[in-house]
Parts: structure tokens; C-alpha cells; sequence
């Protein structure tokens, strides 16, 4: 049957959840199902939200109220009950749900034929490594810092100072909106002539993701405007907007531009071990089917840390096999060359290195921090302790002895 799998932690006395399950199963679908005439029945029944398991974790006993177990329970929805479109897929799992008491939504699984009406990110891992040209190694992204009350030539500055250390991407910081000094227009085409330049000077190319932002009805010309300009990628504070805003962004012939999708608020939805939506579902699963190229979210180890578990599982669900393609995972927050070792053991070669003050509080600038990381990768990929291969490269050596 076409349609989406929901599983759910809900807390509650042993035995009790076969009938809460079913209570959800029903109340989000056709209401009562018992006391319905069998001709009523046979004419509702593809539209009936059916258990589909309920696992009860006896030893897992609610922190507040002793009386209370964990459980996860499974409910499948048939798509004869929804539009294609997360909002309507959202609503009919954990609309009225998500209101009603601690239920956390963990995980949705769609059927192939409703994953069909989501065609996931345009470019994905490969295209993008394809464009940059780099394909064995993760990628190291950094992002502008300090830059609100700043003029065009600061942000200049600042993006020549990050391409010479050689990263490959360098992100608008998420909180710089459209301003009269760095105006959305102005920071493409400068930056364009920047990278431009870098490129001429060293052979290292570096793309620029800028911040699209605005009221959601100026997005697609403004996203248009930028694809004319020559923009390289599109940051997006995804969570603010909602998923199909994405969606739409994504999927629009017109624009054709590599999407990051920024985390900014999702914690609001994710950071309770009891309400909202589990990290790996929103910022993993369905930030990939809403067609980002790129997830930006809390490392384990850093400044805003996410649990680890949590960490490695957005990660997984954000490159795993899919009908759709892979989402580069960018652990972010706090990251300084010396943690490069951890973040290529849990994320793999196929991840981005994302630093804001780990780049530019390097003792030797922005040029120093963006080669320590460089550096720091080789060493990696070489199997060369930091330490060790830091004896032969200054700006990795300053990096340890500043972050340890
Ligand atoms: C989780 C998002 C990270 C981000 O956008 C950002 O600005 C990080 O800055 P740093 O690396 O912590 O300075």
C-alpha cells in the first residue's frame, strides 16, 4: 500500500499502548472504526491508519513519573488520505498529535511510489564534488564572521582571506539578512570577482553560498535573480521557512542552484527527549527529501553539541541508499583543525568540514586557519598523527597549540 510509516516514543503504563495506538491511528485518520455499520466499514476501510507494531521498553522507566515505561509504536497511513506534500503528510502524522502531551515523532518511512513526488536534491555529493573538482578528500567549508555593521569591501576581504587558505566553500554567516551595506545582489557579484581571482592567482576554487532570505514570496525571483548573477549556492534558514519552501526552491527549473540548508531553530522542534521530531527525521530524512544538497547541523564535539547518536544517525540518513541522492552531512559548531580525526572517523570522506571561528581565530588569520585544516585532513588521509604531521606544517602546528 502507498502510503507513510510513522514511528512514535510515547511514555505510558505497561499494556496501556495498543489502545493509545490505536487511538492515534484512528483520531488521525477516520475517527471510529468499532462502532461503524460493516457497509461504512468496507467503504472506509483504505483510509484507516493501521498498527503496525508497538515495542514496549520495560527497562527504560519515564524520569518523572516512576509509574511509566517507553514505548515505540508504528502507524501506517495510506496516501489515498493526503496531497503529496510534506505539509499535508505532516499534518495527517503529527498535526493535532504533536500538541497532545510527550509523543516524539522518531522516523517516517515512505513507500516508493509517495518518495516518487519528492525528487531530493538536484546536484547532491557527487555533482557538487564534481563542480569543485575534488573527490577523495571532505570537503572544508568556512563562514564569514563579525560581518553585520560591515561595508562590501570588509566582506572582501574576509572571503579572499578564507579562499587562499584553500576552503572549498565559504557560507553567508546565517543571521546576515538583506542590509543597505552588503546588500543580497552586491555580495554575489563581488564575491564572484573575489573567487574569481583567487582562482587566477592559485588554481583553488572556492564556491560562495549566500544567505537567501526575505519574506517567503520573494524568494523564487530572488533565488532567479541570484542564479543570473552568477550565485555558486544558496544558504537557506530552512527551519524558519518550513521543508516545501525548500521543496519549491529545489525543484524550480528557473533556478538550479546547490541548496544548504541552515539549522537555525530547528532545535525549537528537535532538542526535547520527549516532544517534537527527532534530529536525524528533520534535519537528516527530510531536509534530504526536500531537496537539500547540503545539511548543516551540531556536530557531537563542538561549541552546540548534539548527542552523539543523534549526530551519526542524521548522518546516516542524509547519505545512506535511497531513491534520492545524497546530501553532503556538515557537522558544524565549534569545529577547530585538531577535531578533524573525529569528524572524518564518524562522517566519513564524504562530509563537509564547516568552521567559523576555528578558520578565522587562527593565530595566523583566516589564511592560516583554512590551511591548518587542509593540512589536518592530509594528515588523515595519510594515517599521520595530527601531532606528527604538524612538525612539517606551521599553521596546523599554531591550530594544536591554540585548541589543543
Ligand atoms: C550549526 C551551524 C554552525 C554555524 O552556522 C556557525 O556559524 C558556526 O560557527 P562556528 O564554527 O561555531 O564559529
Amino acid at each position: 500500500m502507498s502510503g507513510v510509516t510513522s514511528v512514535y516514543q510515547l511514555y505510558g503504563k505497561p499494556g496501556s499502548f495498543e489502545k493509545k495506538a490505536e487511538g492515534i491511528a484512528l483520531g488521525l485518520t477516520i475517527g471510529s472504526w468499532t462502532d461503524l455499520p460493516l457497509l461504512e466499514q468496507e467503504q472506509l476501510k483504505q483510509h484507516k491508519g493501521n498498527v503496525v507494531s508497538i515495542k514496549e521498553y520495560e527497562n527504560i522507566q519515564h524520569p518523572i513519573k516512576l509509574d511509566q515505561i517507553k514505548a515505540e509504536i508504528k502507524i501506517e497511513y495510506p496516501s489515498v488520505n493526503f496531497s503529496p506534500d510534506l505539509p499535508a503528510i505532516l499534518t495527517t502524522v503529527f498535526g493535532k498529535l504533536s500538541l497532545d502531551g510527550e509523543v516524539k515523532l522518531l522516523d517516517l518511512e515512505f513507500s516508493p511510489e509517495l518518495l516518487a513526488n519528492f525528487p531530493g536534491p538536484r546536484f547532491g555529493i557527487e555533482q557538487i564534488r564534481n563542480v569543485l573538482n575534488v573527490h577523495n578528500r571532505p570537503l572544508i567549508m568556512s563562514i564569514f564572521k563579525g560581518v553585520i555593521g560591515r561595508d562590501i569591501d570588509y566582506l572582501a576581504e574576509q572571503l579572499r582571506h578564507q579562499a587562499l587558505g584553500g576552503v572549498d566553500l565559504v557560507k553567508d554567516d546565517e543571521i546576515l539578512f538583506d542590509n543597505p551595506l552588503t546588500p543580497f545582489e552586491k555580495r554575489i557579484t563581488t564575491a564572484k570577482e573575489v573567487l574569481r581571482q583567487v582562482y587566477e592567482e592559485t588554481g583553488h576554487r572556492t564556491l560562495y553560498a549566500v544567505n537567501l532570505s526575505g519574506r517567503t514570496s520573494g524568494l523564487r525571483e530572488k533565488a532567479k535573480m541570484a542564479k543570473e548573477l552568477g550565485a555558486d549556492a544558496l544558504l537557506f534558514n530552512v527551519h524558519a521557512y518550513g521543508l516545501d519552501v525548500l521543496q519549491e526552491l529545489a525543484e524550480d527549473d528557473d533556478i538550479q542552484l546547490p541548496l544548504m540548508a541552515h539549522p537555525a531553530y530547528s532545535g525549537a522542534f528537535t532538542s526535547s527527549p520527549f516532544y517534537g521530531v527527532a534530529t536525524s527525521l528533520l534535519l537528516g530524512k527530510l531536509t534530504r527529501y526536500a531537496g537539500a544538497d547540503f545539511s548543516l547541523f551540531p556536530s557531537p564535539y563542538g561549541s552546540v553539541a548534539l548527542e552523539k547518536k543523534a549526530a551519526l544517525s542524521l548522518g546516516e540518513e542524509l547519505t545512506k541508499a535511497s531513491a534520492v541522492k545524497r546530501t553532503f552531512p556538515v557537522p558544524s559548531a565549534g569545529i577547530h583543525p585538531s577535531l578533524v580525526p573525529l569528524l572524518m572517523q564518524d562522517f566519513g570522506v564524504d562530509s563537509i568540514i564547516n568552521a567559523g571561528g576555528g578558520v578565522h581565530g587562527h593565530p595566523a588569520g583566516a589564511i592560516g586557519g583554512g590551511r591548518a585544516f587542509r593540512q589536518a585532513v592530509e594528515a588523515v588521509l595519510a594515517g599521520i598523527p595530527l601531532t606528527e604531521a604538524a612538525k612539517q606544517h606551521v599553521e596546523l602546528k599554531s591550530a594544536i597549540e591554540l585548541w589543543g
